[in-house]
């Protein structure tokens, strides 16, 4: 199956959080990364305080159920959730599903697609990137869905 997840990071070198968090789906059982997308910088969504995110999407081929996907990526999360001094709270990772495949998947612990990815430049630029005519399940073509967004507050790097 392919699918596609979403990454962010503001906290404890946001790059670096990325990149170990991206080979750690490459080297975990049954997922095969395909390809990356530039790095994304933007502030936090609705005037957060906060440092700037940093944003990526990738393409992995899988051959893991959609919650066992899900598990991986909260165990990639626990992983690298670091928490100290006045940054308590704060997450140094996120690994939200975006896609997976054409399915649609309704559950208490998931929603996919992401409920919230067709309101995020940073989500959707890069998607973009990576496969430009794709059709999202529910939300229709991704083209179209980045012509509602603002893009003027959101930096390919
Ligand atoms: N804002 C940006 N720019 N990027 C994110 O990944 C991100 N993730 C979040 C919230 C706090 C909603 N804001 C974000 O979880």
């Amino acid at each position: 199956m392919l699918a596609f997840i979403g990454l962010g990071s503001n906290l404890d070198n946001p790059r670096s959080q990325i990149n170990k968090a991206l080979s750690a789906l490459d080297q975990a059982q049954k997922v095969a990364l395909i390809q990356a997308s530039s790095f994304y910088r933007s502030k936090p969504l609705l005037d957060m305080p906060g440092p700037d995110y940093l944003n990526i999407v990738c393409k992995i081929d899988t051959s893991l159920e959609v919650l066992e996907l899900l598990d991986l990526c909260q165990h990639i999360e626990n992983k690298q959730h670091r928490v100290r001094g006045v940054h308590w709270g704060s997450r140094t990772i996120d690994l939200d599903i975006l896609l997976y495949g054409d399915e649609i998947h309704k559950t208490q612990r998931l929603t996919v697609p992401h409920p919230e990815m067709i309101n995020r430049s940073f989500v959707l630029l890069p998607l973009a990137e990576i496969d430009p005519t794709l059709e999202l399940p529910t939300f229709g073509a991704l083209r179209t869905c980045l012509e509602q967004l603002e893009l003027s507050d959101i930096e390919k790097i």
